[in-house]
């Protein structure tokens, strides 16, 4: 079932890729390093007439189908999940034991057709990365392809409610997977557990780049057992309809900071992503240029308000907190580099790389803001060797996990 229209001009926002693209050729002139994510009104500030397109401020990018299908088979699983799993933090030296950093995450994976078996991590240029959960697989098409995801929620711990809402690409209403409460029964939006619907997305030119997918289903409430004995609190709601939480039932606040700590105890809109629901979309054009080596890396915040068994909230990069159990990256000098960058959760972040600059329209940086649920794609020729690390460059957000390692060896 085609989701798009060709002949529909429906009024979407218009972004060419092919001024962005003409402007980012025009930048790394065949160089050595470059790295961009301009918007279609800098790419015609800074270089108009590049692609007539780019001016029409009217423009609709329509989707030209290529005939390719991008079939993808997920499923959300629930499992126990240790943020820091080797128990030390390699920038502070600070230990944890497991039991502080373990917690009932909820993952997307992807799985052979009838969600047979899962498929292999493979973290080359083209893949879906380590397919561990979370995040979720890396789904991959170029402009013209359709995407078809079928999904399958077997969430056995939670039992909630769960759907994909996908960032870039073009898609009807029965293919948003963002659930309202004046409309709970719409398709794809609440798929109940043991349940499965199928997705279809189409790539327009103005969809190359990297866009999150996320849990967008029904609000719910975490149970919290630490609570419970004290006051009983609620039940995990039972989704379609809709909150159960109470607020006179939400616990105080844990030790930990709590600066930006999602609600406590009461329904939390998008909480499947916050646990684990989310993964990156990356759309190619036949002018998105090759690359040796491609990172993907989310940065995201789990409150302990919503995962009671952490000892505090912590920021995350893939699931993972605190240098050596955040991923880490590796590259040799020479390799074209591309980092696909996003971010979910409360919180706005800032990329920094250790040893390491990129270009953008405002010239050369080595960090960038963030907002939620908003992304980077940065390219560079590696040429610094070194022990590096990657990090958002908030304080806390440092201290609370949000570092890696990016090692560029001989
Ligand atoms: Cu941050």
């Amino acid at each position: 079932m085609p989701t798009d229209d060709p002949a529909s001009p429906a009024p979407v926002a218009a972004r060419t890729s092919q001024g962005r693209r003409s402007l980012l050729r025009a930048l790394t002139g065949g160089g050595a390093a470059a790295a961009l994510t301009l918007s279609t009104a800098q790419a015609a500030q800074a270089a108009p007439g590049a692609a007539a397109g780019a001016l029409d401020p009217f423009a609709t990018d329509r989707f030209r189908p290529s005939g390719r299908v991008r079939e993808y088979w997920l499923q959300a699983d629930s499992y126990a999940h240790n943020v820091a799993p080797n128990g030390k933090d390699g920038m502070t030296g600070m230990k944890f034991t497991a039991d502080q950093t373990t917690y009932q995450a909820i993952g997307y994976r992807a799985y052979t057709p009838k969600w047979g078996s899962p498929l292999p991590a493979d973290h080359g240029p083209e893949g879906i990365g380590a397919n561990s959960g979370v995040p979720g697989p890396v789904l991959r098409a170029e402009v013209g392809d359709v995407i078809r995801v079928h999904f399958r929620n077997n969430d056995a711990h939670y039992k909630w409610p769960h759907s994909i809402h996908p960032h870039g690409v073009r898609y009807d209403q029965d293919n948003d997977g963002g659930w309202m409460s004046d409309d709970p029964r719409r398709p794809g939006t609440a798929v109940a557990y043991g349940g499965s619907y199928t997705y279809e997305w189409t790539c327009t030119e103005g969809s190359v780049g990297s866009w999150p997918y996320h849990d967008h289903a029904a609000p719910q409430a975490v149970a919290h057992a630490a609570a419970s004995s004290a006051a009983p609190s609620a039940p995990p709601s039972a989704g379609m309809q809709g909150m159960s939480g109470k607020p006179g039932d939400s616990p105080p606040p844990s030790g930990g900071a709590q600066a930006d700590a999602f609600s406590a105890g009461g329904p939390v809109m998008e909480i499947g992503a916050e646990l684990g629901l989310f993964g990156m979309i990356a759309i190619t054009d036949k002018d998105t240029p090759p690359v040796d080596r491609e990172f993907v890396l989310f940065f995201h915040d789990l409150a302990s308000a919503d995962a009671p068994s952490l000892k505090q909230d912590v920021s995350l990069c893939n699931g993972g907190a605190f240098v050596d159990n955040a991923p880490t990256f590796t590259a040799r000098p020479g390799d074209r580099v591309r980092w696909r960058v996003g971010t979910l959760g409360n919180s706005f972040h800032v990329f920094h790389v250790h040893g390491h600059r990129w270009r953008t329209a405002d010239g050369w940086v080595d960090s960038q803001v963030l907002g939620p649920a908003t992304t980077l794609t940065v390219e560079y020729r590696e040429d610094n060797p070194g022990d590096w690390i990657y990090h958002c460059h908030v304080p806390g957000h440092m201290m609370r996990g949000m570092a890696g390692r990016y090692r560029v060896t001989r």
